[in-house]
């Protein structure tokens, strides 16, 4: 990255620009130490601190140049090559005020500091070996998780768990390479023995590997993204108290008075763990009667075009009418959608005819007869081995996906050009290509403009 020079000494404030108890203020690089030492006196005794041991925490005064106190905090240091960026890092934790901060800072750039670009830190750990470039993403993602499955599954990968599997990959390409090459440079040597279904073999178990990649990424994503859930129903049918009865709050507003819910409100619950996103819809009218109400309509069949569940919700206490027939066909018009039909106030007395609804769960959010059968079907959407995958597979992302589906066009140019018996060398040089393609996911990559895309999605002091 051609305006990160990684020989400055960089610093910045790691935690947000605000006022709090204690911010975090990091920096690293070749004079992190010395600088140090020139801005940190002992709290106690007031003298400079002429030696800073490796992963001790000192308790400083900090004095600008005039030798005016700015804070009196603590830092930590931790030397190369063991640290996050692979150099001497001092991280110093003063109070968390805004002017202290920005003292702080000033006096290390006044002794050579230079204020870190975004995403530097990482960019140095990446450029000293220490992370992979999926890596470095996963700490992206980590810091953007949503929900705890997100930040789980980031953090696995921050820690190589996808990385593990592409290396195992290339290994594998490595391997047919070594067999496609054996048999090139030595042909008569039979120890490794060579046919063309031997090799399309290989491919196709290579493929296999990539293929199985791809799926338990989607899996993966399928459970850190959770399921978005649509409530649908004419009015009062009761989609507000079963959003409530769900998130077990008093969110929605619930109301007897046809036509409460004007905008659509939505919040997450979670199930074993699973993160669903529950939205609550203005009522579904056959005929609308005024602007809110059609634009009402209009959200509500783009939250069902959107969502992974409808709830379609009609009312036992009512009989069927227009407003219900106009849903059930509706929802009769929706391929491939999870359409689960719920007849609510199940505690009151049967006024509906159920003839035209096939299956349903019977509900009440007064007695709360029926809630363990809906969450059960909501649970039932996710299969013991997605959690078991969840738990051991990684994800890939648009980049790695991307090289990932390249990878796969090139092992099945190979298959079939080893099926039509191309020249080895033919087929070697694709090996080759595929082996660079692979390398681009986790390996070091040169094309700056990747990087400087990758590293200013993140932010300052990350
Ligand atoms: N008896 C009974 N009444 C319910 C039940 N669920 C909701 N209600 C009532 O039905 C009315 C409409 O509920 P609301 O949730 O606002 O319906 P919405 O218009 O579909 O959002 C309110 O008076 C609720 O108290 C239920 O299970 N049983
Ligand atoms: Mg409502």
């Amino acid at each position: 990255m051609s305006e990160y020079d990684v020989k400055d000494t960089i610093i910045a404030l790691s935690t947000p620009l605000a006022k709090s108890a204690l911010a975090v203020v990091r920096m690293t690089g070749k004079d992190a130490i010395n600088i140090a030492k020139k801005i940190c006196f002992n709290a106690i005794t007031d003298k400079k601190i002429e030696k800073f041991e490796n992963r001790k925490s000192y308790y400083v005064n900090v004095r600008d140049k005039n030798n005016v106190i700015i804070d009196e905090l603590v830092v930590l240091i931790m030397l190369s090559p063991n640290t996050f960026t692979s150099e001497d890092t001092v991280e110093f934790f003063p109070h968390g005020s805004i002017v202290i901060i920005e003292a702080l800072l000033e006096l290390a750039v006044s002794y050579g500091a230079r204020l870190a670009l975004k995403g530097e830190f990482t960019y140095r750990a990446y450029i000293n070996g220490r992370l992979s470039i999926s890596e470095a993403e996963a700490i992206h993602d980590v810091i953007e998780s949503e929900n705890r499955l997100m930040s789980e599954a980031s953090i696995y990968k921050m820690k190589g768990r996808l990385n593990r599997s592409i290396d195992t990959l290339k290994e594998y390409v490595k391997d047919i390479l070594i067999l496609v090459e054996g048999e090139i440079d030595f042909p008569e040597d039979d120890t490794v023995p060579f046919s063309y279904d031997i090799l399309i073999e290989n491919l196709k178990s290579l493929r296999g590997k990539i293929d199985s990649i791809l799926e338990n990424s989607k899996t993966v994503q399928k459970i850190i993204h959770g399921v978005k859930i649509a409530i649908l129903g004419k009015v009062n049918v009761g989609k507000s108290s079963i959003f409530n009865m769900l998130v077990e709050s008093n969110r929605a507003i619930v109301s007897n008075i046809a036509g409460t819910t004007r905008d659509f409100i939505h919040e997450v619950f979670y199930v074993d763990s699973i993160p669903f996103y529950i939205m609550d819809t203005a009522g579904f009218h056959a005929e609308a009667s005024n602007e809110i109400e059609i634009e009402g309509i209009k959200r509500s069949k783009e939250c069902a075009t959107e969502c992974d569940i409808i709830l379609a919700v009609f009312d036992k206490s009512t009989s069927i009418e227009k407003d219900d027939l106009f849903l059930i066909d509706y929802l009769a018009t929706l391929q491939n959608k999870n359409i689960i039909y719920v007849l609510n106030k199940s505690d009151s007395e049967n006024n509906f005819d159920t003839s035209k609804l096939q299956n349903f769960i019977s509900l009440s959010t007064k007695t709360l007869q029926g809630k363990s059968e809906m969450v059960n079907s909501f649970r039932a959407l996710f299969k013991q081995s997605d959690m078991e995958v969840f738990n051991k597979e990684s994800y890939v992302n648009l980049r790695e996906k991307g090289y990932l589906e390249l990878a796969i066009t090139i092992v099945d140019e190979c298959i079939k050009k080893s099926e039509d018996n191309y020249m080895l060398d033919n087929v070697a040089e694709d090996i080759r290509t595929l082996n660079n393609t692979l390398f681009n996911i986790n390996g070091k990559i040169d094309a700056n403009d990747v990087i400087d895309e990758i590293f200013s999605k993140f932010c300052i002091g990350k």
